[in-house]
């Protein structure tokens, strides 16, 4: 033992009581054999990917599924956003479909039985300009049509709603209003992967984590290898063997165009990191989410008092999931433009996740030139929101075998036929 160390401190009783404990603790899901076929083979073992799947055995009775992940459950964007939840879209598609996940994420507690801390908190998105004051404007009018909770604020409101906020003129960046959508909140992220990847065990659904799919099998296709346009999809090879499969679902973020890559599809997404941080916990203060997109800062407190920072991606596409010392100075500085009582709270860790960007800012979802290999990618910095959602229709696509309404203008073709679904102006900050 070093000079330094003490011995770890465990009474006898304590540890006698935890090993008790740990053994009737059941698994949360099983460990399958894999399988060499399966009906569905959905790769990405995130929220998208594991919703999917349950939604597939609950709603449709399709359980003969696997959901391979080249990680852990939940590793990927599932465990790294700031889990913020909103519907105040920009688009009425947007709207429409973010609010049926709201909708899903309302009774997710119940439905599957899990404790998802769903804290309707509000959602503020400042505007510092008059061009952004008119963007939320423009939201707001849309959500309203379509039913939303959603209106502009001005900042004596703004004040009452948020003391902490500097909402004096005399800022560099004085706050004109805000966009307040009170249905908007945050939820406990992880508990969300659990929720849907015990409820799809449950069915039967095989979840196979270190399972790397290595090249997507084809037949039929112009390309080499019987891929690309015209072929259709016949399975997965994966480091632990291949799986023969009619239906291969891509639900994967940041690895999401070089998996399709393997199937010969081109999807026009580009990846870019997007940091996150979060402080020491301090009493609770802060009551709503915080945005502001010309300051490239988002803010909520959690329910432990830990403050949760996001900006905007990094400039520059790559993968690398490192934090940057450029970010943490940029990150303080505009915090502190907004609630300039934070200067003494200390960072405690920041993280990366990857966005998957999209040319309009929405997502790529349903079939694409190659049969059975169906897409829910390209969420860039919308997709915990989405989870749900995406879930329900993808498991619904695939089972009629038709594209629902809710999800039909998110076709990989609007691309090429340019109905493009602009939602860059419903970033939380600016890209
Ligand atoms: O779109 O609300 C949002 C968001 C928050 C963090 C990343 N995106």
């Amino acid at each position: 033992m070093g000079k330094h160390k003490s011995p770890a401190r465990y009474s006898a009783a304590g540890l006698a009581w935890r090993g008790l404990r740990n053994k009737s603790w059941p698994r949360v899901w099983r460990e399958p054999e894999l399988k060499s076929a399966y009906d569905v083979v959905v790769i990405g073992g995130g929220i998208h990917g594991l919703a999917t799947a349950y939604y597939l055995a609950s709603n449709h009775a399709i359980t003969n599924v696997a959901v391979v992940d080249k990680a852990y459950l939940g590793s990927g964007g599932s465990g790294r956003n700031t889990a913020i939840v909103r519907s105040n879209y920009l688009t009425p598609e947007g709207v429409a479909f973010y609010d049926r996940s709201l909708d899903l994420y309302n009774t997710m507690s119940t439905d599957l039985n899990i404790n998802v801390m769903f804290s309707e908190r509000g959602h503020m998105t400042l505007a510092h300009t008059d061009s952004a004051l008119r963007t939320m404007n423009w939201r707001a009018e849309v959500n309203k049509l379509q039913g939303i909770d959603s209106s502009v604020i001005a900042p004596d409101e703004i004040k009452k709603l948020s003391p902490s906020l500097d909402t004096s003129p005399n800022t560099r960046y004085p706050i004109l209003g805000a966009l307040y959508h009170p249905p908007g909140g945050t939820i406990r992220h992880d508990a969300v992967v659990w929720g849907y990847a015990r409820a799809a065990d449950a069915y039967g659904v095989d979840l196979h984590q270190k399972t790397e799919v290595l090249d997507i099998l084809c037949e039929g296709g112009a390309g080499p290898n019987g891929k690309g346009a015209g072929g259709k999809v016949t399975g997965v090879r994966t480091n632990r063997g291949d799986i023969h499969a009619p239906v291969v679902v891509n639900c994967t973020a940041g690895w999401a165009s070089t998996i399709a890559s393997m199937a010969g599809v081109r999807l026009p997404i580009t990846t870019h990191p997007l940091q996150a941080a979060v402080t020491e916990p301090v009493k609770t203060f802060l009551p709503t989410v915080i945005v502001s997109g010309s300051l490239h800062v988002y803010v909520s407190q959690t329910d432990r008092g830990e403050l949760v920072f996001g900006a905007s991606v990094d400039p520059v596409a790559n993968y690398d999931m490192k934090g940057t010392l450029e970010f943490t100075e940029e990150l303080a500085g505009h915090v502190l433009e907004l609630m300039p009582g934070l200067s003494k709270m200390r960072l405690m860790r920041q993280w990366a996740g990857l966005c998957d960007m999209t040319p309009d800012y929405s997502p790529v979802m349903g079939p694409t030139p190659v049969d059975g290999f169906l897409v829910d990618v390209g969420w860039g910095t919308y997709g915990f929101k989405a989870g749900p959602v995406s879930g329900e229709q993808m498991a619904a696509c695939i089972a009629h075998e038709s594209m629902p309404d809710l999800i039909a203008p998110f076709v990989l073709s609007r691309f090429t036929d340019g109905t493009l679904v602009g939602e860059k102006g419903a970033a939380a900050v600016g890209h």
